[in-house]
């Protein structure tokens, strides 16, 4: 081998300092194409990530090959979402060469942390769900599991949120726009994808009836992996996204004609499939292309593990073994009538025992039991779009609903509700229904959410399978959340009890004993300052408000949705205004109220109360008589990167969602790991919070899952009753009804008022008011109290070793999958 090429092979794994610079100078040069003098700060970012890349290519190609070799069991987890934020600096702490990197750009006078600033958040994701995705991923990696991420290359991810006048408008994330360093096109692994056309039935070479789509369309889906870097980097597993791509001979037939632009929009039109993600939460369903989109990255998934399956069988009777597939939410649930379509129409498998195999390969993860976020396809679409698949769910639904109907017998209701078809109205699919039907097991995502699960949604499946529903409470990688975006608090962890907990979260309890410990707790306050100092820093470039870094910190991050209450924290913030500026000789705790979230673009209340929470902030944050008491700031473009700066620095971690709505909440975890104290409901994972941090360490408040169930039942809740009983929710809703805070437009939140009167206030916000304000009362009064104030911070920080994602994804690997650790073998590093 050319010996230039050879030392440039050894210097491409090389990770010391020297190495590093040596890489980052060619890098920039010969792949770049620039010279240090010319390169901005976003040529560095490439060169930095280029480099770092090739690091981890060799021992990528060795997990790879590891479980090729062994033909270990897959875990294949598909989702519509990964949220994976960037990605530079997660691939550098988990190589461990951070400090090395760091070093090396100092020498040519580059600061990591600029850099690293270059990068574009991955927006691929709405929330919560999809940031699961992306930390069960890190988790997998982590705990050597060979497990395979599924999804869609959005060209354009979740839109970039900015407030004009206050008003929430969106604008294209263009995260591509100047290239992607992580990803590995893979124009080789190409899938067709089809729609429309109609089945045709016809005899099988032994006279058995069978069916094949004919006429359809044809689109192809091309993959791009991004390697999934493992803590320590021995395991690096694999992220595969499919893009959509026309077909050649499809448009060469137009060529023909010569109608060449039609053949170019044509092209145009089919690439469109996977160009947005869609912003859900709203009413967007019987939307065409969300559909398709769903179909076109489950059939290439689904295609894709099956070949990958065929390199070592030759038959299908042990694809449960081999393949374990997560259905992330019902996005994927097609895959069901998929892989039967696949088994018995393209290799003739029989369908007793495509649906065996079928059954004991998925299972399936709700997250939510809000009735308008459960998929629901309308049957006419289905058959027009997906015709053979809507046939196959009819046999699946007959065959089900017959065996059923002596389980039945005497309910009639019972059967139309365990029908994968609803009848009423326009006739639907329900997606939820397949997906339960065709999953060996079925998790809700903390308890009290699986519980409710059993008792509402599928309750009548739950009866009929009562082994199958079992709960995975989400969990959090403390890589990304803790290590990584708190690097004061993870150093001063580290100083005490080593760094074992970056892989073993549960360590973190050795911290408890140290809550006690005055020295500790000093040290622990002035790295939440720093971080502190950091996000008000963050909040007056992005908002140009100051904020007082020893204020408290009260932050409420996540989507904007009624169900979440934003309202009843903003309604409380003008409570609080009111009686400061009524008692302004009182010395005050200093509050500092921090919210941020998108709202879905078609959701007009959501988009209403984030005008409200700009108004009031307008209001309150000019008002001399409060004497910076109280600021309000609603911050612009929530994603990874800002929560990333937000978490470390809150004190008060506002999880207060109507309870039985919140399926579990994953920032809750995220805040209370960093040290802020939980004000909440008894709903979704904050059950669970409550049950390791300690009823001390937390403020828990409002009406319980059971009691919001009896109250909503029995009709007998009168929001007016409890407005006027209560002067100081009175007066801050008479403040917004007279325009107070919308002096141009006094009307502006007429329907916000409207949906708390005469609207039954659905959501409980003037139900669980007085004792929401009760429980920020006595926050505010701990809060004088420093030292008990840590004390309590530093327990929610040593207790919240269970929420880690590596626990919850070692519990679906036992539980669900069946999938095991697979050690890599490095045959290039063993080698001298
Ligand atoms: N969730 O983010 C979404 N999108 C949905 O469409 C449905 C649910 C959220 O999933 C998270 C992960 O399981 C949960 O923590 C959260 O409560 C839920 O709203």
């Amino acid at each position: 081998m050319d010996a230039r090429y050879k030392s440039r092979e050894i210097e491409r794994r090389s990770l010391d300092v020297d190495g590093l610079k040596r890489s980052f100078l060619e890098w920039l040069v010969y792949s770049v194409g620039k010279d240090a003098r010319a390169a901005t700060r976003r040529d560095w970012f490439h060169t930095v990530a280029l480099a770092v890349r090739d690091r981890l290519v060799d021992r990528w190609m060795d997990t790879t090959r590891t479980y090729y070799q062994q033909d270990a069991k897959r875990v294949y987890y598909l989702s519509l979402e990964f949220l994976i934020g960037r990605l530079l600096t997660n691939s550098l702490a988990n190589l461990g060469i951070t400090d090395q990197c760091r070093q090396a750009l100092d020498r040519i006078g580059l600061n990591l942390d600029d850099v690293v600033e270059a990068e574009p958040d991955a927006a691929l994701g709405n929330g919560g769900l999809g940031r699961l995705a992306a930390c069960f991923l890190d988790s997998m990696a982590s705990e050597a599991l060979p497990g395979y991420g599924y999804g869609i290359r959005y060209e354009f991810g979740l839109f970039e949120q900015r407030f004009e006048h206050g008003w929430q408008v969106e604008y294209p994330e263009q995260w591509l726009q100047f290239g992607n360093p992580w990803e590995f096109p893979r124009p080789e692994v190409l899938y067709p994808v089809q729609f429309y056309g109609r089945v045709e039935e016809f005899r099988d070479s032994v006279g058995e009836r069978a069916y094949r789509w004919v006429d359809a369309e044809r689109v192809l889906a091309m993959a791009y992996d991004t390697p999934v870097v493992g803590y320590g980097g021995d395991t690096i597993n694999t992220l595969r996204l499919w893009s959509a791509r026309a077909t050649r001979d499809f448009n060469f037939g137009h060529f023909n004609d010569g109608a060449y632009m039609k053949a170019v929009e044509q092209k145009v039109l089919t690439e469109n499939l996977s160009r947005v993600l869609y912003p859900n939460d709203a009413t967007e369903g019987g939307k065409e292309l969300r559909l398709k989109q769903e179909y076109f990255f489950t059939s290439a998934s689904l295609q894709d593990i099956l070949r990958r399956y065929l390199q070592h069988h030759s038959n299908f009777d042990s694809l449960p073994d081999k393949a374990a597939i997560q259905l992330n939410d019902t996005h994927p649930a097609i895959g069901i009538a998929e892989l039967m379509r696949l088994l018995v129409d393209q290799h003739g498998v029989t369908w007793d025992k495509a649906w065996d195999i079928t059954r004991a390969t998925f299972s399936y993860t709700n997250h939510t039991l809000l009735p308008e976020a459960l998929e629901a396809w309308p049957v006419r679409m289905m058959e027009r779009v997906l015709p053979r698949h809507m046939q196959i769910i009819y046999e699946i639904n007959a065959k089900f609903l017959n065996r059923s109907k002596a389980r039945a017998a005497g309910d009639n209701g019972r059967l139309s509700r365990l029908s994968l078809i609803d009848e009423r109205g326009d006739r639907r699919v329900r997606m939820g229904n397949l997906a339960f039907l065709g999953s060996h097991k079925v998790n809700g995502v903390s308890a009290l959410h699986t519980e409710l699960m059993k008792q509402t949604v599928f309750a009548d499946f739950h009866a009929e399978f009562p082994e199958r529903i079992n709960n995975k409470t989400n969990g959090i990688t403390p890589r990304r959340w803790l290590h990584q975006a708190n690097q004061p608090l993870a150093a001063l962890i580290t100083s005490r009890i080593g760094n074992g907990w970056i892989k073993d979260l549960s360590q973190i309890s050795a911290l408890a004993e140290k809550a006690d410990d005055l020295v500790f707790r000093e040290e622990f306050r002035r790295a939440k300052r720093k971080n502190k100092k950091r996000l008000a820093a963050y909040i007056a470039r992005q908002t140009g408000v100051d904020v007082q870094v020893d204020s408290l910190f009260d932050v409420q991050v996540k989507r904007m949705h009624e169900y979440k209450r934003q309202l009843l924290n903003i309604l409380q913030a003008i409570a609080l205004y009111n009686e400061m500026r009524d008692n302004p000789t009182v010395s005050w705790v200093p509050v500092t109220k921090i919210f941020a979230g998108k709202a879905a673009p078609s959701y007009h209340m959501a988009k209403l109360i984030i005008k409200l929470i700009n108004d009031v902030a307008k209001v309150v944050n000019h008002d001399p008589s409060v004497h910076d008491n109280l600021k309000i700031v609603l911050l612009p473009n929530y994603n990874v990167t800002a929560a990333e700066i937000i978490m470390p620095a809150a004190d008060l971690s506002e999880q207060i969602s109507t309870a039985g709505m919140e399926a579990s909440g994953t920032g809750n975890m995220k805040l209370a790991l960093n040290g802020a104290l939980t004000i909440g409901t008894l709903d979704g994972a904050n059950v669970e919070i409550r049950e390791h941090v300690g009823d001390d360490n937390i403020f828990i408040f409002g009406l319980t899952a059971e009691e919001v169930n009896d109250l909503r039942a029995s009709g007998g809740f009168n929001p007016r009753d409890v407005i006027a009983s209560n002067p100081s929710l009175k007066r801050a809703l008479d403040m917004i009804s007279t325009g107070v805070f919308s002096p141009d437009d006094p009307h502006r939140y007429h329907p916000i008022l409207q949906a708390l009167t005469d609207g039954g206030d659905h959501f409980l916000v003037t139900a669980d008011f007085s004792d929401y304000c009760q429980a920020q009362q006595a926050a505010m009064d701990l809060y004088r109290d420093q030292e008990e104030w840590t004390r309590k911070a530093i327990l929610n920080t040593a207790n919240m070793g269970w929420f880690s994602s590596d626990r919850t994804i070692m519990e679906y690997a036992t539980e669900i999958w069946d999938v095991h650790p697979v050690k890599p073998e490095h045959p290039a590093e063993t080698e001298t």
